[in-house]
């Protein structure tokens, strides 16, 4: 972890860079995996399971019986720890629902809002080393709460051609049906173009790896909607002396373990605070079993010393950090300045693994500071808004001259022409 003390705003980004990707090299190896998938179908995921997870698969769809048994090969413990972090999650997303407007705005004109889902979802869980069930929770609840009609997961199936039974159980508590067996830019070209057995769907949700991004990327090209361009998760922890350095350490541990290409931030007002923690780092390092990704991510990683607040919020809201624990002695005011973070974390006993399971936040988040204009995951990613209008005969009258003269002046005449014919037909009426 390199450490720079009070550097010029002018290397901040310099300095702060997340580690590069090579968009245009992964683009040529998706591209022709989506047109495969567009042109064959289920064949071409048959033929990419083969060859990306080495397993032949005959069905591609799990069987639903097998997500209805899928407890049974779920130990008690963790399957009560589902339950608990589906309701927080559920609580906290039910809460988001924007009940439907209506106002009349001038007398006789009447304007309506009503959030309405999308009807055709496509979920993406990553399986690889780790089968990340917790993101089937964190797409599921809302997609569920939102309405959507049709919901498909896609995640790719281990060595023997099956699904982490810990996936489908997070399926089934949420009332999921469709589990696809793919994987990668496979799957998202599946969910975006159709195949015999997936529906082609209006909106795909959740992260993956570089070509993962990529095919979404290029799915959004053809006009499917995406939740956001994702990339690989950050953590940035504000600490000062009232932090326990051994408490920070681990959360930027738990940040760093997610991937070699992760990257994780430290922002303190002295180095002598940096030091303890980093002391702590190695410590906790030597115990973990990802210490060779965590290593790696470390190398991407910056201590940055700021004794000044106001200059250290202004760096954190430069690097729009995914995640944001705020561990000092005037959290509310840090709190306050915060404009660009995708989710903030406050206090001693805030890890960030509270959002990423079970607190009620959504760990989809905005990384590679998008969070200074994307939100993360939320109801409201799952529907749109319609808005609607009804306007009487008084309405017309006491609006339409005010649209007739803008209509005018932009010189749309046929706008102009659908007022006026209607006020004199009005005007007739009236004689
Ligand atoms: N920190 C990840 C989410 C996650 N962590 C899933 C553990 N499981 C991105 O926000
Ligand atoms: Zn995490």
């Amino acid at each position: 972890m390199k450490i720079l003390v009070n550097p010029d705003k002018k290397i901040w980004k310099k300095e702060l860079a997340r580690p590069v990707q090579k968009t245009k090299d992964i683009e040529k190896i998706v591209k022709p995996i989506m047109k495969k998938v567009k042109r064959q179908g289920d064949k071409a995921l048959r033929k990419f399971a083969f060859e990306y997870d080495h397993v032949e698969i005959d069905s591609i769809m799990v069987d639903p019986v097998d997500i209805k048994n899928s407890g049974k090969q779920v130990d008690k413990a963790l399957k009560d720890a589902i339950k608990t972090a589906k309701s927080n999650i559920e609580k906290f997303h039910k809460l988001q629902e924007s009940p439907p407007l209506s106002t009349e705005i001038m007398k006789g004109v009447t304007c309506m809002r009503r959030s309405v889902a999308i009807q055709k979802v496509g979920l993406y869980v990553p399986g690889g080393t780790a089968p990340l069930f917790s993101t089937v929770l964190m797409l599921g609840i809302p997609a569920k709460l939102a309405g959507c009609e049709e919901i498909i997961l896609c995640t790719p199936p281990d060595q023997k051609g099956q699904v982490h039974p810990a996936i489908l159980y997070a399926a089934k508590l949420i009332g999921i049906t469709k589990v696809i067996k793919a994987g990668g830019a496979q799957a998202i070209a599946a969910l975006a173009y159709g195949t015999e057995t997936v529906p082609r769907v209006d909106k795909i949700f959740g992260p993956g790896n570089q070509y993962v991004t990529a095919a979404k990327q290029l799915a959004a090209k053809k006009g499917v909607a995406i939740d956001m361009p994702a990339g690989p998760s950050e953590v940035l922890v504000y600490a000062d002396e009232t932090a326990i350095p051994a408490f920070v350490a681990a959360d930027l541990l738990s940040q760093a373990e997610h991937g070699a290409d992760s990257q994780v931030i430290l922002v303190c007002p002295s180095e002598k605070i940096v030091d303890n923690i980093i002391v702590e780092v190695n410590a906790q390092l030597e115990h973990l079993p990802r210490q060779k990704t965590a290593r790696k991510a470390l190398e991407n990683s910056v201590a940055v010393v700021i004794d000044d607040m106001d200059i250290a919020l202004e760096l954190i809201n430069e690097y729009a950090p995914e995640h944001l624990i705020i561990n000092i002695k005037e959290e509310d005011k840090a709190v306050k300045g915060i404009i660009n973070a995708g989710s903030v974390f406050i206090g001693n006993f805030t890890p960030e693994s509270a959002g990423d399971y079970a607190s009620g936040t959504n760990h989809t988040l905005p990384t590679n500071g998008y969070a200074r204009s994307y939100s993360g995951v939320s109801l409201d990613s799952f529907v749109k808004k319609i808005t609607y209008q009804k306007i009487t005969e008084e309405g017309l009258r006491g609006l339409g001259p005010v649209i007739e003269v803008m209509a005018e002046n932009e010189q749309l005449m046929a706008h102009k022409q659908a007022v006026s014919i209607r006020l004199n037909y009005l005007d007739k009426e009236k004689k």
